[in-house]
């Protein structure tokens, strides 16, 4: 039962003015209303939430997010879709798609980046993507700090950055470490074992020990750092979480028949591997 309906209102037993609205109007008013009138509100804002993907070059990143999404973020005319490999990225792009579950709207915008890693010089690969994400930070700031501020400023922070680590089966090489170290400091970071088909079950495992102790010994503070961890139940979960990361991921732009099914996967010599998308 609705719990505004039944409880009576401490204003609806006093007279109102014939110039103010009654309180019946304005429903109950008490703390317990508080939790019901954000979640309202929040609903009717909606949230944002924006995904940066990161690593080296042929590394599976857009192929990911096409996956994820089932949607294809170059640009591309809808006959294009489905067609073709995806093309190598070469600038910095950003698509947003607006979610709705249950009446809660997400805002997801999602950034690919060109690979780096092609040069024989590597120094620097990280300035365009750390120059991205303080832009962004900047921008920020510079609407919020403005006195006739917007009531909503449109927030395109980077809020998770999905680092591609190649499975070489070894451990982090020099470069990742170098590039992990800098984007710490700057975003929360989520490293991805990327083509992960190619790894058995076994390497796969003993990889993410490696690049686990990597991770420790080069100080490099990925997401859920530990301020995250001062609610017990956050920290039980947040300790899950850093069991299980770097996270394996296959992706997949072609759709196979399975069983008088459309799904999309990678075929292999073995059989299909399913790729569960944003929809499945
Ligand atoms: N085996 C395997 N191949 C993959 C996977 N994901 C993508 N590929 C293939 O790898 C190639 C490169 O994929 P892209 O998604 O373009 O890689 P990218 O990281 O975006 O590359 P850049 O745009 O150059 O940075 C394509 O031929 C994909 O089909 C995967 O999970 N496993
Ligand atoms: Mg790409």
């Amino acid at each position: 039962m609705d719990p505004l309906r039944r409880s009576p209102s401490p204003c609806s037993s006093r007279p109102s003015s014939p110039r103010t609205p009654p309180c019946e109007m304005l429903g109950y008013v008490g703390i317990e209303a508080v939790l019901d009138q954000l979640k309202i509100k929040a609903m009717k804002m909606g949230f944002e939430f924006n995904i940066m993907v990161v690593g080296q070059s042929g590394l599976g990143k857009s192929t990911m997010v096409n996956t994820l999404f089932k949607s294809k973020i170059w640009n591309c005319t809808p006959l294009d879709l489905g067609q073709g490999p995806v093309p190598q990225t070469l600038q910095l792009h950003s698509v947003t798609h607006v979610i709705e579950e249950k009446g809660v709207k997400l805002k997801l915008t999602v950034t690919d980046t060109p690979g780096f890693g092609d040069q024989i010089n590597n120094d620097k690969c990280w300035d365009p993507i750390l120059g991205y994400i303080n832009g962004q930070y900047e921008q920020y700031l510079q609407e919020e700090i403005l006195i006739t501020r917007q009531r909503h400023i449109p927030d395109t922070r980077v809020h998770c950055c999905v680092y591609f680590v190649p499975p070489t089966g070894h451990c982090l090489r020099p470069l990742d470490i170098e590039f992990l170290q800098r984007l710490c400091r700057t975003v929360n970071v989520v490293p991805v074992i990327a083509r992960a088909d190619s790894l058995t079950i076994e390497e796969r495992e003993n990889f993410r020990q490696r690049i686990q102790h990597n991770l420790k010994t080069h100080c490099i503070d990925v997401y859920p750092q530990k301020c995250f961890d001062e609610d017990i139940n956050d920290r039980i979960l947040n300790s899950k979480i850093r069991d299980r990361i770097p996270f394996a991921v296959v992706g997949a732009d072609q759709e196979h028949l399975v069983n008088g099914r459309c799904v999309l996967g990678r075929k292999t010599k073995w059989g299909i591997i399913e790729a569960p998308t944003s929809k499945t």
